[in-house]
């Protein structure tokens, strides 16, 4: 159990304003195979050349729970020709496409929270990928907003979120910052390789943001004391995205499929399942709980088979909707924000004194979770 009391007291959500449906998206991969096939007829015949085969609305929903998917920019994506979103280049005395996502997310977990500039000490910015390197593009949103301290990007794909929620209570625990927000703007559309029969389905960009402050300072509707929390890493090549600032230097083509998102999705699967399920209870084992005592979990989203399994080992029955909300279905895997949708949509119900979970998984491999308790 935590010594001193740190709380969640705002969140916030971001969501793009145009969807992608699966019929959509299969229409447009489809179309491509199908040119990609008769462009390439000769070398396919020839065995030098591999067919792409085609997909299917009814496979995303079962592999995955996945109807639709939110995208910043939807121009572009769906184009046989093109197969990514085309986001006009920003000059750099504009705001960046990910600040701009970012201070959308970030007002409305200020309102929650009953904050303002003046009460927030620290930004951090926590996401799977930044647009670019420097400045940070969360010192561009403290500017935006008028934050004085510090700000700073972090990366942790999948795990994010979780992982900088843990380090703003470190923060506000050890004095260096009185409020902290946390804002995860995943903008996972441009490293969707759209091309991918396997993988075209998967993302989708949102952004989420978090106050965590002092149990002291708190005066949230909805405040959410932090229990106990723990953040895990174990290596793993199966999720990777080599897209980098060395591809200049090495000569390669950052277009090259291995540059993108890309995955062993079985294995992923069926190793990090397990793992998270043992994470969690050892998580709810430092609080002092039980599975049982555990009203809501705001489980990762990426695959609806997934979540079912890890809530099967650890209730040993399927949950209730209301116990496990599932938002995958229309926001798809939003990389680490995935959890903080379903906290942000699925909270305000719960009475004081229930208990709640939240936990992210994916690449890394991570897994980070929290503890909560209604105040
Ligand atoms: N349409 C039709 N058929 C398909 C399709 C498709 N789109 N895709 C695959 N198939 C076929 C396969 O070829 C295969 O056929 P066969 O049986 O003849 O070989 C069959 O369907 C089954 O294929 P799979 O075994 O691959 O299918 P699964 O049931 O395993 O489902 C999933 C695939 C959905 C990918 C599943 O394995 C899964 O969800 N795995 C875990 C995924 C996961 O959590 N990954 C983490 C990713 S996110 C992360 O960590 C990093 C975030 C970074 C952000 C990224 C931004 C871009």
């Amino acid at each position: 159990m935590q010594t001193s009391k740190t709380v969640i007291s705002g969140t916030g959500l971001w969501t793009p304003e145009h969807s992608i449906s699966n019929e959509e998206l299969v229409l447009s991969y489809n179309a491509y195979a199908e040119h990609y096939n008769a462009e390439h007829a000769d070398q396919i015949a020839a065995g030098d050349l591999e067919a792409k085969p085609l997909s299917s609305a009814e496979f995303i929903v079962k592999a995955s729970g996945i109807k639709s998917r939110y995208v910043y920019v939807k121009d572009g994506i769906l184009d046989p020709a093109r197969m990514t979103p085309k986001i006009p280049l920003r000059q750099e005395n504009e705001l960046s496409d990910q600040a701009e996502m970012s201070i959308a997310a970030a007002r409305q977990a200020m309102a929650a929270a009953n904050k303002t500039a003046g009460d927030i000490d620290a930004v951090i910015v926590s996401c799977a990928y930044t647009q670019r390197y420097y400045p940070a593009i969360a010192i561009e949103v403290q500017h935006a907003l008028g934050i004085k301290g510090f700000a700073f990007d972090m990366l942790v794909a999948c795990s994010a979120a979780t992982f900088a929620l843990q380090r703003a209570s470190e923060m506000v625990n050890a004095g260096t910052a009185r409020a902290v927000l946390v804002i995860n703007p995943e903008l996972t559309s441009p490293q969707n390789n759209f091309r991918d029969r396997d993988s075209h389905f998967i993302f989708g960009d949102v952004a989420t943001a978090t106050i965590v402050e002092s149990e002291a300072t708190c005066t949230a509707e909805h405040g959410y004391e932090i229990l106990a929390m723990r953040a895990e890493t174990i290596f793993s090549n199966n999720i990777r995205s080599n897209i980098g600032y060395m591809l200049n230097a090495n000569d390669d083509n950052p277009f090259r499929e291995y540059n993108f998102f890309h995955q062993e999705g079985r294995k992923v699967f069926k190793e990090v399942c397990p793992m998270a399920a043992e994470h969690i209870v050892g998580t709810l084992g430092k609080a002092g709980l039980d599975v049982t005592q555990v009203k809501r979990w705001w489980l990762h989203q990426a695959n609806i088979n997934m979540n079912q399994l890890i809530a099967r080992k650890l209730l040993g029955r399927d949950p209730a909707p209301e116990e496990a909300p599932i938002v995958l279905d229309r926001y798809a895997n939003t990389a680490s924000a995935g959890s903080l949708i379903a906290f942000n949509l699925h909270h305000e119900d719960l009475a004081s004194g229930d208990y709640g979970l939240i936990c992210s998984f994916g690449a890394g491999y991570s897994i980070g979770s929290l503890a909560v308790r209604k105040r």
